[in-house]
């Protein structure tokens, strides 16, 4: 059998790095998108490389962006992939709300651009569309699967709401093997930074190494279902594996606060704390030196919040064979301990 080949848009983000390392183990050969900037933007990825000028043998990075449709058309006339990710996107809930029009072109119209130089490219690749939980939103039942209606709370919610059909239009139009995977929140050491859970571990051990004095955050009671990404890629992958094309829920089936995820990750770095005030006073202090080492700030508040997310995976269970693995607790230990390491905490 030919090599398979992978076109991964967003290849240098935290979902794109661990598909690349799974789908270069599984022997294909993966062509990445990458967007031009000031500085060199691989980190995530550089491991691959013997030398990062240069592309591996079985992974070739491509310039483009999809706000620009020429250059999706390009890539796929070079790449020709058997399968591709649509990863890319501005994938920020909080800064969707100062750019919601940014976010609608990339998140939503750049599904469009890609969706559409495929179809005219007439190449017979699979598709999968990077959905996400933040459809659920203002959630109408508990917990959320693939028949729960959509109530999107943010400019992203809607622009990955508008992508999601298109996805499903092309496939019931065009016949094309289009899916959605509707992943709800998945974490990891290689997490942006400001995502809540890596803001948490990565400040967390700052401070342990004297280089941050305080971590200050939103909404502490907001409920979400988190997972582990290098899990949740192989999801992805086994979509595109199926007889038929179909969209599919991923998460853990268990949710817990922010607070909650606060709290663990002090424990699991050894920090005893005290917790005290409420509201905009609330502080959580060292209980070693009194200090306070995590206030409430209103900045990191957005205009509409979702409250509660939990997914139910059983239909990926029952067809695809996928389930998550790692528990949250030990997912937080993950992250701590990689946090701590980049810090430069001794244990
Ligand atoms: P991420 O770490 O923020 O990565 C986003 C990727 O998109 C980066 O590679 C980024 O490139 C690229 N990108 C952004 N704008 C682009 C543009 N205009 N053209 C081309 N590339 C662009 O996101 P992630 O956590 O890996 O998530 C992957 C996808 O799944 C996203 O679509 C996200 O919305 C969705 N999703 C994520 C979760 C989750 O919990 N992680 C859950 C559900 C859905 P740079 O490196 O150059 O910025
Ligand atoms: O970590 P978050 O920014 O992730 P959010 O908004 O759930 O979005 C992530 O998951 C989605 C899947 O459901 C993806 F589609 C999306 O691309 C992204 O990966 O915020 C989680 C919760 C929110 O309720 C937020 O209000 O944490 C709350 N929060 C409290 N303090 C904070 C902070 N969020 C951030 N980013 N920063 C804070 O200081």
């Amino acid at each position: 059998m030919s090599t398979k080949r992978a076109l991964i848009t967003g290849i240098t983000g935290q979902d794109g790095s661990y598909l690349t390392e799974f789908l270069l183990a599984k022997g294909y050969e993966v062509h990445g998108l990458v967007r031009r900037a000031s500085t060199f933007n691989r980190g995530r990825i550089e491991h691959l490389f013997k030398d990062i000028a240069k592309d591996a043998p079985n992974l070739q990075l491509h310039y483009g962006d999809l706000a620009d449709s020429n250059s999706l058309i390009r890539v796929l006339a070079i790449a020709k992939p058997d399968e591709i990710y649509n990863l890319a996107a501005q994938s920020h809930v909080g800064v969707s709300f100062d750019m919601p029009e940014y976010t609608g072109d990339v998140t939503g119209i750049g599904t469009t651009r890609l969706l559409e130089a495929l179809r005219t490219s007439g190449l017979p690749s699979r598709f999968y569309q990077a959905s996400s939980s933040e459809l659920y939103g203002k959630v109408i039942t508990t917990p959320q699967n693939e028949d729960t209606p959509f109530y999107p709370r943010s400019p992203y919610g809607c622009a990955k709401a508008y992508a999601y059909y298109l996805t499903r239009n092309y496939r019931e139009s065009y016949g094309m093997f289009a899916v959605n995977g509707i992943l709800f929140n998945h974490e990891s050491p290689r997490r942006g930074e400001n995502f809540v859970t890596r803001k948490i571990t990565l400040s967390i051990a700052n401070i342990l190494a004297g280089k941050q004095e305080c971590l200050y955050l939103g909404n502490l009671e907001a409920k979400r279902d988190w997972g582990y990404a290098k899990e949740f890629v192989e999801g992805m992958w086994m979509m595109l594996q199926q007889p038929q094309p179909d969209d599919y829920v991923l998460a853990t089936g268990k949710a817990v606060t922010v607070r909650e995820f606060l709290e663990l990750a002090l424990e699991c770095a050894g920090i005893p704390f005290e917790h005290n005030g409420s509201g905009k006073d609330e502080t959580y202090r060292d209980a070693r030196s009194g200090k306070v080492i995590v206030r409430v700030d209103a900045r990191y508040e957005r205009p509409a919040e979702v409250d509660y997310l939990v997914g139910d995976a059983s239909k990926a269970r029952k067809i695809l064979g996928w389930q998550p693995k790692t528990p949250l607790a030990e997912l937080v230990k993950i992250m701590v301990q990689a946090d701590l390491a980049v810090a430069g905490v001794q244990r």
